[in-house]
């Protein structure tokens, strides 16, 4: 397997410590070096470094290419040090722009950047927001439903908003919210499930042994999803006080229950794409 990729270029006894400077200076991180009796070797390390093949238009006239996260500090570092050099910046067809260095006879090396700083990040997969087609179930709490009632409300909005339709969405209630994590596992086993809003209010102020019953709801239900390999997405609202559940509920600090749907649509829709990932060979 491949471990590393290395670039060799010969340049003059008299460059090579100021290359060797101007390179670290640029952000190159220094490797570790090497001596021996002809020659020595200065190894410049890259986080990121590739091998590409190219077919029509050629992206830029040096065959070394250097990415860098600021293209004009890059560009008045390699100024100082080159202070007779010819190094322009030029736009280049892709949306980037690119200076050439001549650093020794045999090597050019263009110092390149994205317009569009954003471009250069790894590409991330994440889910969407669009609930067409999926399967929800929801598990409520009827303990302080005055609360919980708002959340499955909210829940149920988003769910619908989002494009999934009523047959497709199941709700199952639990005296409270100690039940929730063995109804969702219950639910989860079914299959006719992608994911599970759970829903429920515990109030410190109302419940003797609140710390108990919030660590086991909290553990239960990230236990029922690791294990089933179904979503649970957690709207149980745990609040030191019944005007702290109202603002959670739909007033200061937004629906949770609305929160969670859409965290469990995100999550069917990331847990699709990872699978195609994978069947596809990443
Ligand atoms: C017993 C109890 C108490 C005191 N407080 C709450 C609460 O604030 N929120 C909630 O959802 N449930 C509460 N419960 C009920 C327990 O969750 C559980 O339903 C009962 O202990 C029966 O197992």
């Amino acid at each position: 397997m491949i471990r590393s990729l290395t670039l060799v270029r010969l340049v003059s006894r008299e460059k090579f410590e100021q290359l060797s400077s101007l390179l670290r200076a640029l952000g190159f991180e220094e490797g570790k070096g090497w001596k021996d009796e002809h020659s020595r070797g200065a190894p410049m390390l890259a986080p990121v470094g590739s091998l590409e093949l190219v077919e029509g238009r050629n992206p830029a006239e040096p065959d070394i290419l250097i990415e860098v996260s600021d293209l004009d500090t890059a560009h008045s570092i390699a100024r100082k040090f080159l202070p007779n050099a010819t190094l322009d910046i030029t736009d280049t067809h892709w949306k980037s722009r690119v200076f050439a260095v001549q650093l020794d006879g045999n090597l050019r090396v263009g110092f390149w950047a994205f317009n569009d700083p954003q471009r250069s990040e790894p590409a991330a997969t994440v889910g969407n927001l669009s609930a067409a087609g999926m399967r929800f179930g929801i598990v409520v709490s009827r303990w302080n439903s005055f609360i919980t009632e708002r959340l499955l409300q909210g829940a149920l909005d988003c769910l619908r908003r989002s494009g999934a339709a009523s047959k497709d969405i199941q709700i199952v209630r639990v005296p409270g919210s100690f039940e929730i994590p063995s109804a969702a596992r219950m639910l989860a086993e079914t299959g006719n499930v992608d994911a599970i809003i759970t829903l429920g209010c515990l109030i410190r102020g109302e419940t003797t042994h609140y710390e108990h019953i919030a660590t086991e709801v909290t553990r239960g239900i990230g236990q029922s999803a690791q294990e089933t390999g179904v979503p649970h997405s957690y709207g149980v609202l745990t609040c030191e006080n019944l005007e702290q559940a109202i603002d959670r509920a739909g007033l200061k600090s937004g629906n949770k229950g609305w929160e969670a749907a859409q965290t469990a649509i995100e999550m069917v829709s990331l847990k699709g794409k990872l699978k195609r990932s994978a069947s596809d060979g990443g």
